[in-house]
């Protein structure tokens, strides 16, 4: 028979199991997360996807691991020298030779995966495709929308059959796409799960990024649904309406990808659609550029 501390102890631990697994069954959005990514990552939909899932498991493991091991080690001691009649507690002032080992390995392991990690950063971040066979286009963040800008079918920017989108972005298939985001005024964070691709707009700075979409939209309904899409979001709590700030990306095969280019450079060149202001504070000249207006400020002649 269990004592009665012993039963109020499995109790608890019998609880907060299967408080978990209620969080755990609760966290089901039905806007696309069903199916296989129903506790688990969304499926990897980029040509780096798997590098990154990699990555994200073998970190998971270490810590999971790490997280049991030391978590075992403190109830088992509790239990182990709980008060007992008879017993002197043992003053310590500490053990410099333990100090040392659980800095060392510790040190060692991120040591260890800052240097296998490497590769993967140095392709998906520190290098930007580029070429006539990328797809560029530019990102202007703001509460609490998504700005998308293209070059149009004559490839040069600033010129009238830009496109400008609103929420939605629209790209080709097996083709390097690459954005060159900034935010007007708060840090937003780009985040498209499908693609494994996740970066801050921040405000004065123009950073690039760049992923390659492996499957497109058509297919990726054709094993879920009609109306499945692959979603936009903002991963940074920037604002009362953050949880708005979400978008529709859709993943042509190229074909159709020069198909609506086409179509929308059309509409556009014909001024039948209205230009979001927003862009009066991103004005670039052919190459895509940033002009940047220079503020005029009275130069002080100092006297002496
Ligand atoms: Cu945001």
């Amino acid at each position: 028979m269990m004592s009665g501390r012993w039963r109020g102890v499995a109790t608890l631990a019998l609880g907060l199991a299967v408080c978990s697994l209620g969080v755990a069954g609760e966290a089901t959005p039905a806007n696309g997360y069903g199916g296989v990514e129903k506790y688990w990552l969304p499926e990897g939909a980029s040509t780096y996807a798997d590098r990154i899932d990699g990555l994200f498991n073998a970190i998971l493991y270490l810590t999971g691991f790490t997280f049991i091991a030391t978590e075992g080690c403190l109830l088992f001691f509790l239990v182990k020298y709980r008060k007992q009649e008879g017993r002197k507690s043992i003053y310590s002032h500490g053990s410099h030779r333990l100090e040392m080992i659980w800095t060392l390995i510790p040190a060692l392991i991120l040591a260890t995966i800052a240097i296998v990690q490497k590769g993967a950063w140095d392709e998906i971040k520190g290098t930007v495709p580029s070429g006539p066979d990328t797809v560029q286009l530019k990102l202007y963040g703001e509460q609490f929308q998504w700005n998308f800008r293209y070059a149009g079918t004559d490839g040069k920017w600033g010129t009238k059959d830009d496109i400008f989108e609103k929420s939605m972005l629209v790209v080709p298939v097996h083709k390097n796409i690459v954005i060159e985001q900034t935010s007007k005024d708060v840090i937003h964070s780009f985040f498209l799960p499908y693609m494994r691709l996740k970066q801050d707009l921040v405000p004065g700075m123009q950073i690039k990024v760049w992923f390659n979409a492996t499957k497109s939209t058509a297919e990726m309904q054709s094993k879920r649904s009609k109306d499945w899409n692959y979603e936009i979001v903002c991963a940074e709590l920037c604002g009362n309406g953050h949880s708005e700030m979400r978008g529709v990306m859709r993943v042509l095969e190229q074909k159709e990808y020069d198909e609506w280019l086409a179509k929308r450079s059309a509409d556009f060149a014909d001024e039948k659609f209205e230009i979001s202001p927003i862009w009066e504070h991103w004005k670039v000249n052919e190459n895509g550029d940033r002009i940047v207006e220079e503020k005029k400020t009275e130069e002080k002649k100092e006297h002496h």
